[in-house]
Formats: structure tokens, sequence, C-alpha cells
């Protein structure tokens, strides 16, 4: 596979980009080799700048679950540029999008258009501090919630990628209100509740864990959280920036059936666009500026761009409840196809993975959370990535992330993956 373009392009990056990169998990380091660079995306497809075709396992990390240049959200897009880019005052847009999640999303009937999971995150937390009057945030070590400081402790995705659970530059001032429990403990959660009584303001996790690779809500867990968080007066927060509208039309919350206090969305919601959000009961969505007490503002929040890609995304999933069938379908192919193969060749692996997520661990253990993630041998994984990548399939550079589906992928692509999966796991097969 030619390559050169990518490689000359990426020298010329690093002189300018830390890493060569604008977010870390492209730069390549956990798997080796020089990242490809992209000049195009169609459909399930990527087009790298040496005309290399992948088809594309990561989907921007989400939001391109219908698939990349869907017709009518590059309609929509086209059709918003002729009114101009940004205002930097209300629009309609913005009214039909809140409209359409407070429909969609039973937990929520107001919610803040911002610009990045990360700022839902941040501002979410902030607003669950302002409600309780409480300082402690609960989360949980290897789940990912953006880099705003309170959040790099114990991070997950990129951060666990490069070992290094916390982040320079966190002041311990921040990082000290941030306790860390273990996923699908709820005994942990109890502990940390016992010892800081009366002093958490919230808990947020990732209903499904999906940047620790995939894990999995063990049954009761959620809910658990919910009688945990409801008895010590405390907010839930859902950070469904991954999951929101991919594990159903009401996401996560509706998939398993929980009602959070409050929810952070990105990725979907703005079809490609730079979109975050946070919403929930207007009990608590009223303490924010201008209306309350807490503060949070953005330069291009509900940018209306963003807004009618978004728009048209959640319009799509709304109207064609098969794409997520298809999705269900495909995912289940692509975990039972692994699993089979996991068996007949003996590859100390394990597949997890619901719905259009999937992870492909290589460890014998079951992964239920951050300690048996971490077992995953790396170095595996890296031949593995390298091998599925030179066989055009373009699947997260880390052990740590998820497959994506798309409703643009085909039951074709997805054997066409275990085939050529088949082949590494014949290739390794004597040597674990
Ligand atoms: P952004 O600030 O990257 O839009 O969202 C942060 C975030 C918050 N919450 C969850 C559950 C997330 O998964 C993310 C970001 N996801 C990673 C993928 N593992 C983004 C990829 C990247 O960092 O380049």
């Amino acid at each position: 596979m030619n390559t050169t373009r990518s490689e000359q392009l990426f020298a010329k990056a690093v002189d300018v980009i830390p890493g060569g990169v604008n977010s870390p998990v492209r730069a390549f380091q956990a798997v080796g080799g020089s990242p490809r660079f992209i000049e195009k995306a169609k459909q399930q497809y990527l087009y790298d700048v040496d005309g290399n075709r992948y088809i594309d396992y990561i989907g921007s990390w989400g939001p391109m679950i219908l698939g990349h240049q869907n017709e009518q959200v590059q309609e929509a897009v086209q059709k918003a540029i002729e009114n101009g880019l940004s205002f930097g005052a209300a629009t309609e847009i913005e009214v039909e999008m809140a409209q359409l999640i407070c429909e969609l999303v039973p937990s929520i009937d107001m919610i803040r258009m911002v610009n990045s999971g990360t700022e839902a995150v941040m501002s979410a937390i902030r607003v669950a501090r302002g409600f309780t009057k409480r300082n402690k945030v609960i989360k949980f070590a290897g789940c990912y919630h953006g880099h705003a400081d309170a959040m790099l402790v114990k991070a997950g995705s990129g951060v666990m990628t490069s070992g290094v659970p916390d982040s320079a530059g966190v002041p311990i001032g921040c990082a000290e209100d941030t306790l860390t429990a273990i996923y699908n403990d709820l005994m942990s959660v109890e502990t940390l509740m016992q010892e800081h009584k009366g002093e958490v303001a919230c808990v947020i996790v990732e209903p499904v864990a999906a940047n620790m690779g995939v894990v999995l809500p063990k049954e009761g867990f959620l809910q658990g959280l919910r009688e945990i968080c409801t008895k010590e007066g405390c907010l839930l927060i859902f950070d469904e920036v991954i999951t929101g509208f991919r594990l159903g039309i009401a996401g996560a919350s509706g998939y398993f059936g929980i009602q959070p206090d409050l929810i952070t969305y990105g990725k979907i919601i703005g079809g490609g666009m730079p979109v975050g959000a946070y919403g929930g009961r207007k009990e608590i969505m009223k303490i924010v500026s201008p209306v309350g007490t807490v503060y949070q503002a953005g330069t291009l929040s509900g940018n209306p761009v963003a807004m009618h890609a978004g728009i048209t995304q959640l319009r799509i999933l709304r109207e064609r409840p098969e794409v997520y069938r298809k999705l269900d379908e495909l995912g289940e192919q692509l975990r039972n196809g692994l699993q089979d193969l996991i068996e007949t060749y003996k590859i100390p692996a394990v597949v997890n993975g619901v719905g259009s997520l999937s992870c492909l661990f290589f460890t014998k253990q079951p992964v239920m959370d951050y300690e048996t993630a971490k077992r995953s041998d790396t170095a595996l994984f890296a031949k593995y990535f390298t091998h599925m990548l030179n066989k055009g399939h373009y699947i997260g550079p880390s052990q740590f992330e998820a497959i994506f589906l798309s409703a643009a992928h085909t039951e074709e692509n997805v054997q066409t993956f275990l085939s050529d999966a088949k082949d590494f796991f014949i290739s390794i097969s004597n040597e674990v």
C-alpha cells in the first residue's frame, strides 16, 4: 500500500502541530506507523491522499452514523450556507433542534447547545455543582468525558492509550474534587458516597463505556446508580456523547429505560459539524445563564449551519427506525463472526459490544472495567490493527476505542472484515 504522500504530510505536520495531529489518538502512537491523511469520504469509505480506499470503522468517532456525505445532510448544509455562516444571534433552527431533542428524549425538557462533547460535560458538571451546591464529582476509571481539567483523572480514550491516567497541567485543586469509582461496581460508588456524605454533586457515567474499548453495564448497574443518586440527593449524568442517538432514537436512557438528571451529547447531533449539548428537566436547566446563576456561553453555540446538519441527521434517524435495526444486525454479525473465529483458532481475545458499537480485546479475561481492559495485549492489537489497515479496514488506532458501524455499511463489508481478521488469527495462532 503506497502511503508516500501521507508520510510526507506527516513529516510537515509534526513541525507545526503537536504530534502532527489535532487530536492525539489520530497520531497512531499506540499502533505505530504513519497516520493516513484522509482526502475525502463517501458512504462507508475513506480515501487517503495516496488514493487508498478503506472501509471506515470510525465514522469520525461516531458522528457519521448514516455514512459519509449523506445526501440530505449535505444538501441541508449547502442550503444553510447560502444564508450565511454565523450570526451570534438567536435563530429558528436552534429552537427546532431544542424542540426535537426534547420530543425524542423523555428526561429532557430543556437543552443548551455548545460546540463539543468536552464543553457539554464541563457545563453539565458546573450545573450539577450549582444546582446541588456541592463540589465533588464521581466518575469511573476508564471512562472518558473530554479534556476539561476535572475529567482528566483516570480518563480513558487518548489519555488511557498513552498509558498516563492523569494529565500534566491539571492543578491538584481541579482534580481533588473528582472521585474515581470502578465501572460496574456499585459498592465502589457507595463507599465514595459514605466517605463524602453530602458532598457529591453528581455521578457521571458513560452508560455504555466506549473509551476503554467497549464495556457494557452489568444488569442493574445503571439502575443502581439511579437509586444511589436519588438517595444521596446528587445528580446522575449520562454522558451520551457516543451513545446518544446511536443506541436508538432515545439513546442509552431510552435503550436501558433509566432516567438520568442530565444528559450530555456531541457527535451524532452535529451530523459531522462541531456540536455538543447538555440537557435535563427544566427545574435543573433553569439555573443556567442568562436565567439562572450558573454561567455558560459560546460564540458559535447553536451555529445555524451545524444545527441544519445535526437536525437533518436526527430527523432521518427518527423517520427511519429501520436504520437502528440494520445497525443492530450488522453489529451482531460482526461480533458473532469474531467470536466464532476466536473459538476456532483459540485466540486469547474477547468481543464486547451492543448495536453498532463493538470492540475486540486481546485478553482471555472478560472485560468489564478499566482494570480488566488494561490487561489487553496492546502489542498484539497493534499487529492486528496494521494487518487490517493494510487490508483496507480503518479501525480505531488504539485497543481502547470502539468500532463504529454506520447505515452505509453492508453485510459484504462485515464478511470481508471477518475474512481478513481470520487471516490474521491464522497467522498468529501458533504464537498465542
Ligand atoms: P469531544 O470534546 O471530543 O467532542 O467529546 C469528548 C467526549 C466526551 N464524552 C465521551 C463519552 C466521548 O467519547 C468523548 C470523545 N470521544 C473520543 C473518542 N473516543 C473523541 C476522539 C478524539 O479524542 O479524537
